[in-house]
């Protein structure tokens, strides 16, 4: 519990402050912001995007999508088998269309509330370690 994202021994502290200071901002947050679906945003057969990336607790990921078409919807595991798009206690549908969404630790479930979509694939399931 509220244990650091750049934790471990003091060398790899001092190897990841080093990281932050080259690859991140100036505020040296060791956190990294993903565009859910790279160029082709939030939209159908993003189901595999995650595969192979590393996310962490206190990523972002970044919805890109047009308001009108799309939502995105924060679920549990069992909603997101079967595309119920009921958001998890807490949280809400996210509509803005640039919706940024923090991470938390263990297996983030989204999909996209329209009927029909999140069983076209627009759904990921993102592991945060
Ligand atoms: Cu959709």
């Amino acid at each position: 519990m509220g244990e650091g994202r750049c934790s471990g021994n003091s060398t790899n502290v001092i190897t990841m402050l080093i990281l932050c200071m080259f690859v991140f901002h100036p505020k040296m947050i060791c956190a990294e912001i993903f565009t859910v679906g790279d160029g082709q945003g939030w939209s159908f057969g993003v189901e595999n995007w995650p595969a192979g990336k590393t996310f962490k607790a206190g990523d972002t990921l970044v919805f890109n999508y047009a308001p009108a078409l799309h939502n995105v919807v924060k679920v549990s595991a069992a909603d997101f088998n079967a595309c119920v798009p009921k958001p998890l206690s807490g949280s809400t549908v996210f509509t803005s269309g640039a919706d940024r969404i923090v991470l938390v630790k263990g297996t983030n479930f989204f999909l996209c509330g329209i009927p029909g979509h999140c069983g076209a694939g627009q759904k990921i399931a993102v592991n945060a370690i």
